[in-house]
């Protein structure tokens, strides 16, 4: 079983995370209403100095086998002190991507299935969605119903992940209703699952 060597490396790079100034994943769109053609993944440097991603990879895993399905290298990348860098398949549903990595639809599976961010053998961050991935709590769901919705850090510095208005290149924003509710889990919006 592959699957049961993930989950040290998930709890290594967790606690690998929390040193100061390391680059961590911030924000995720997996699923959007009808076809997910606005996907992004959404990096942060929560560091006071610039940070070079080289070496960086960022992996997508899939939550059956434990397999990475799609990676990213990221050399010659930098993401500025405080800053964030957004990597999607589809740069024209996503006007702030900086890093085309493809395909244009269904870039991100819905999971359960999750994302790590790695450097020199080191998982530096790694998220789970829609239930447990190899040994690592989900951080949530994403809707498909409700446009424009992301699990993201609020804080993006490290904070845990709430379902929120996208905001792919920038901080969390502060939620008018009815996205508070959402963000509380007090609103539960219908679901209609798709696939990719
Ligand atoms: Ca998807
Ligand atoms: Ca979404
Ligand atoms: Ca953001």
């Amino acid at each position: 079983m592959r699957r049961s060597l993930l989950p040290l490396a998930l709890v290594l790079g967790l606690a690998a995370r929390t040193a100061a100034g390391t680059v961590l994943i911030s924000e995720i769109d997996y699923d959007q209403p009808g076809a997910d053609e606005a996907e992004f993944i959404e990096l942060h440097n929560p560091d006071g100095a610039a940070a070079s991603l080289d070496g960086h990879v960022l992996e997508l895993v899939n939550g059956a086998d434990g397999s990475v399905y799609r990676s990213a290298a990221l050399d010659g990348l930098t993401i500025a002190a405080g800053g964030f860098l957004v990597l999607c398949g589809n740069p024209a549903r996503v006007p702030t991507c900086d890093l085309d990595i493809g395909p244009a639809t269904h870039l991100i599976q819905n999971g359960p299935d999750a994302a790590r961010l790695v450097a020199a053998g080191l998982v530096l961050d790694a998220v789970a969605w829609e239930g447990v991935v190899a040994g690592l709590a989900s951080i949530g769901s994403d809707d498909p119903a409700v446009a424009d919705l992301a699990l993201a850090r609020i804080p993006a510095a490290g904070g845990p992940f709430r379902p929120t208005r996208a905001t792919p290149g920038g901080a969390p924003l502060p939620l008018p209703p009815p996205w508070a509710l959402l963000a509380t889990g007090l609103l539960l919006m219908p679901r209609a699952r798709d696939r990719g």
